[in-house]
């Protein structure tokens, strides 16, 4: 059972290269904590992720939010993620038919295939939109995840959605590694997804607009999730983000110790 290995463990059985990278980097870094750089101004997000960068293993874009965006800031964007070691999962939720999904991915003003090392989609589609993507991202050693459940109240990404979400994901092994979800699904032979849950806070349970927060030990221990995502428990309400940012990656790596020590 993944759940109870170590990622470093995880990631020698890993055939993907950049999932086998991700799970490295967890174990070296002690960090399970992605950041949800929700900022739309080009200097604040680089400032938030020069201050975030030493506590995570995974920066979150919106790249479409930010107003002056240009290539410096990927440049920016992808220098910070060397200095302080961490990827980038630009977290574009793709939704549409194959062909096109090819060209959002890798074309646009934003290529986002370029220089995101981690990408997700939404399964209603069909499975097309995972084979428009793999044919871009493949080649350049991505991976993507899907998104199979969501934290918002009423989302329709629940049951069978699910269910059928896991299948493409098995089916694409290579290229899906893992998917945006609010807990760990039943291991298949050879399965090993990587479990990523936003959602996350130590400080409020609800946002008004339909985020739902939960602890990073819920998710992480009691759910057996392997990242969690936090966005505004971090920067909001002028919160200092490199504290939180610091509280949060205790809480996520205490509670995946004490899961793998079981
Ligand atoms: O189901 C989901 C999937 C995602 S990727 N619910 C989410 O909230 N997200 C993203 O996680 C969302 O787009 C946002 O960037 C982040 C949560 O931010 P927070 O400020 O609520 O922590």
């Amino acid at each position: 059972m993944s759940a109870s290995l170590s990622y470093l463990e995880r990631s020698k059985l890993h055939s993907n290269p950049t999932a086998k990278a991700f799970l490295e980097l967890m174990e070296r870094k002690k960090s399970n904590l992605s950041v949800a750089a929700d900022l739309n101004k080009k200097a604040a997000l680089i400032e938030l992720a020069d201050k975030v960068g030493p506590y995570i293993c995974l920066l979150k874009t919106h790249i479409d939010v930010v107003e002056d965006f240009d290539q410096d800031l990927v440049d920016q964007l992808t220098a910070l993620a060397k200095k302080h070691d961490f990827m980038i999962f630009e977290d574009r939720k793709f939704a549409d038919i194959g062909n096109t999904v090819k060209l959002q991915y890798g074309s646009g003003i934003y290529k986002i295939a370029s220089w995101s090392d981690i990408t997700n989609a939404h399964m209603v589609p069909g499975e097309g939109i995972v084979q428009g993507l793999r044919e871009v991202g493949l080649p350049l050693n991505r991976a993507m995840l899907l998104l199979a459940e969501m934290s918002s109240a009423g989302t329709l990404a629940k049951g069978d959605y699910t269910v059928k979400t896991v299948e493409v994901a098995r089916k694409y092994k290579d290229f899906v590694v893992g998917f945006i979800a609010m807990e760990r699904y039943a291991d298949k032979e050879g399965d090993d997804f990587i479990y990523m849950t936003p959602g996350v806070g130590l400080d409020q349970t609800s946002d008004g607009m339909g985020q739902q927060w939960k602890h990073p030990r819920e998710v992480v221990f009691d759910r057996g999730c392997d990242v969690i995502i936090v966005g505004r428990g971090i920067y909001g309400n002028g919160r200092d983000a490199a504290k939180e940012a610091k509280r949060y990656q205790e809480a996520g790596w205490n509670a995946y110790v004490e899961r793998i020590s079981k």
